[in-house]
């Protein structure tokens, strides 16, 4: 769909972890737009979908309770498609948003859209859900994300900047850390096993310019388990070396980083998991 590709354009650097699975955001991360004049504050949520797993329904929740006390919702949708099903329940539930808040659609993978589809698909989104105002973008190409952003800058309502100029994100860095440990793992990993996948951090302290940072990742079951740590640990290997690569240029100093990797079965049913997890 594109809303943390969306995200991480309009911020300028890389705030929130992007993939080609589905469900990639799982929490909500605040991307913080900072220009000379003015400061934009978006806040990254997981995609709504159809759940399978507690997890999916604690992640729509996550989404649905992020669209509360918010200046205006901006609805990213695929563009190169004609609305789904999919599409038309979150436009009858943004339908139900509180009155005055202002919604913006994002008509995203412009670049996807054959020109003579161009206006029946455009047409096809407006009368799905009535925006303020609207846009077509393309996140991966840079296309109109400057005129994104002029369009949110005139739609929110003007108000004292919330975060400091030099912040980006809201996000700690080591919950930075173990979005950025999925990510690779996500990449690496296909059909279930990137979703019965989460991180978290054992240890994290900075000693002597070198954060040291000890992450679990749990999988749930055995098989999964070996894929993750894969032929003589070479997998899990890979992942520790691009992950501490991308952390020691985003946090400016050394890392030392330790993964390992516990079996937890049915984690993405349990609300105790999903709660220790900061999931739900
Ligand atoms: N062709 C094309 N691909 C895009 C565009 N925007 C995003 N993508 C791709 O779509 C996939 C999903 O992008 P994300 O930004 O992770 O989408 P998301 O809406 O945040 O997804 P979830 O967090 O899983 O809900 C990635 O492979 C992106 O590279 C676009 O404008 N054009
Ligand atoms: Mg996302």
């Amino acid at each position: 769909m594109g809303k943390s590709s969306l995200t991480n354009r309009l911020v300028g650097r890389k705030c929130t972890i992007v993939s080609d699975k589905p469900q990639t955001t799982r929490r909500r991360i605040l991307g913080i737009v900072n220009r000379l004049d003015s400061q934009v504050v978006l806040a990254d949520t997981p995609g709504i979908h159809a759940p399978k797993h507690r997890l999916g329904a604690a992640l729509n929740a996550t989404a649905y309770r992020s669209a509360e006390q918010v200046d205006a919702i901006l609805f990213v949708v695929d563009v190169s498609h004609m609305p789904t099903k999919h599409d038309k329940a979150i436009a009858s539930k943004l339908a139900e948003r509180q009155a005055g808040i202002p919604l913006v659609l994002a008509m995203n993978k412009m670049d996807q859209l054959a020109a003579d589809r161009v206006e029946a698909h455009y047409n096809a989104f407006l009368d799905l859900c009535s925006p303020d105002k609207e846009i077509m973008t393309a996140a991966t190409k840079g296309h109109n994300i400057i005129e994104l952003h002029n369009l949110l800058v005139e739609t929110v309502p003007e108000g004292p900047a919330l975060y400091p100029q030099e912040w980006s994100s809201d996000l700690e860095p080591q919950a930075w850390a173990e979005e950025i440990v999925r990510e690779k793992i996500l990449e690496r990993t296909r059909e279930e096993v990137p979703h019965a996948i989460a991180v978290y951090t054992e240890g994290f302290e900075v000693l002597a310019g070198t954060a040291k940072i000890s992450l679990v990742v749990v999988v749930e079951t055995e098989g999964q388990k070996a894929i993750v740590i894969g032929k003589g640990g070479r997998m899990l290997k890979e992942v520790g070396s691009a992950a501490r690569k991308e952390l020691e240029a985003s946090f400016g100093c050394k890392v030392f980083m330790e993964l390992f990797v516990k079996v937890s079965a049915d984690w993405r049913q349990s609300s105790r998991q999903l709660r220790e997890l900061g999931l739900e």
